[in-house]
């Protein structure tokens, strides 16, 4: 029999924007995220500001973490957030790093390493990133991150530097 909870794994998604009222984006994101069938909001984070890391000549930068429950692969998951960051007006550049109105960044899906063309898992910068650790520790204080160990020694490596929690 069908246990729609036990088949669910999950997920960390990171939010991010800083173009186009940033706290807005993060929001509104929120919403859409939790709106798409298949997925369930477990927790969500406070939202986070600081200084652009990459090209210093753009905004500065709101952040968030979400907690979901979803029975969606990866990839789909990825095509969903996709198109939540098109809907959202995000223009995708050349630039790297460069200033977006959306970024949905799955940083953690179950317990899996996931490297193809497409998507890497857990995402790449997210044990040096004060704008991922903070929040994400904040809804997940005990987590152990696949292929990185856990959260609370990752956390005591990163500087919180400008990071400010917005209330
Ligand atoms: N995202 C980037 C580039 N730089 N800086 C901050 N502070 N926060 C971000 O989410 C961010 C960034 C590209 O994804
Ligand atoms: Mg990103
Ligand atoms: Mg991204």
């Amino acid at each position: 029999m069908e246990n729609s909870e036990t088949d669910s794994v999950t997920v960390y998604i990171g939010l991010g924007s800083n173009l186009a009222n940033p706290a807005d984006q993060v929001r509104s994101a929120r919403t859409a995220i939790m709106q798409t069938p298949g997925i369930k909001e477990t927790a969500f984070s406070s939202l986070y500001h600081s200084p652009p890391m990459g090209p210093q000549d753009q905004p500065d930068y709101v952040n968030a973490v979400m907690c979901v429950a979803t029975k969606l692969p990866p990839i789909d998951l990825l095509h969903c957030l996709q198109r939540i960051e098109n809907n959202h007006g995000r223009v995708r550049k050349a630039e790297r790093w460069g200033a977006r109105t959306l970024d949905l960044d799955m940083l953690i899906y179950d317990d899996q390493l996931i490297n193809i063309p497409e998507l890497i898992v857990p995402h790449p910068g997210l044990a040096e990133r004060a704008f991922v650790l903070y929040p994400l520790f904040e809804i997940a204080p005990q987590l152990m991150i696949p292929g990185k160990g856990n959260i609370a020694d990752l956390l005591a490596q990163c500087p919180m530097n400008e990071l400010r929690r917005l209330d």
